[in-house]
């Protein structure tokens, strides 16, 4: 039997909502590139939430499973991943976000300047987005929303290893091993600090 999307039709929509929201970031980062001959990023990564994690968000957040508590009360079905190589290129791409026609930021958390406490570091937006496609609320142009992670590489390469390892069970050190967890993340973020200051020294120069 084929269980219906908790997306309901609006899931047709999300596909064509992350790619015109992809192609505005792309577009915006080349006028950049022609701009400043340096690139404000050094990969981009989409996904869309899966039926099965969204199904387990809305009853973690004890929220029915339906297409408008998936879509508007829950705001990261569709996501973005922006990693860049310097802190400062993730403020320089943030004040251009701002600028994207259609595109208003509605959220954000600077887990940059401050980190959480396991150490983990990103910047999270949430964005409305205007779309031609009706929403949940029955209004066309609809109204979508998105969930815009910004990280260094270090921060990147921080979390993908945190992420494996949060699933490791029956660990009996596990003190242990949270702290290491965030001694590695101050040094990483020390490090994005001394990349950054290179830079500027490599550019001043
Ligand atoms: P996926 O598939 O990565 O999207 P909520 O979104 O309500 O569950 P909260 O606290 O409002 O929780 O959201 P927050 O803090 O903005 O973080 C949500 C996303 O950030 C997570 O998405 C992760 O991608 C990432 N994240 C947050 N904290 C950590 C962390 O400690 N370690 C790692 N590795 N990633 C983190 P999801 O929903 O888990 O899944």
């Amino acid at each position: 039997m084929t269980e219906t999307s908790i997306y309901g039709k609006y899931g047709a929509y999300l596909p064509l909502i992350l790619q015109q929201l992809k192609a505005q970031i792309e577009q915006s980062a080349q006028d950049y590139l022609a701009k400043y001959g340096c690139a404000l990023y050094e990969h981009l990564n989409t996904r869309l939430k899966t039926e099965d994690s969204i199904r387990e968000k809305c009853a973690r957040k004890s929220l029915p499973p339906t297409p408008r508590a998936a879509l508007y009360d829950i705001k990261d079905a569709i996501g973005i991943r922006i990693v860049c190589s310097f802190i400062d290129d993730i403020y320089a791409i943030i004040a251009r976000i701002r600028a994207l026609d259609g595109v208003t930021i509605v959220n954000e958390k600077d887990y940059i300047k401050k980190a959480k406490p396991n150490g983990y570091r990103s910047y999270h937006l949430i964005l409305a987005l205007e779309t031609p496609y009706e929403d949940v609320n029955g209004s066309t142009p609809g109204r979508y929303f998105a969930e815009l992670q910004l990280r260094t590489i270090a921060m990147d390469s921080w979390a993908a290893l945190e992420h494996q390892m949060k699933y490791k069970k029956n660990i009996s050190n596990q003190a242990l091993i949270v702290a290491e967890l965030k001694r590695c993340a101050d040094e990483l973020a020390a490090c994005d600090v001394s990349m950054q200051t290179i830079r500027e020294l490599i550019r001043n120069s």
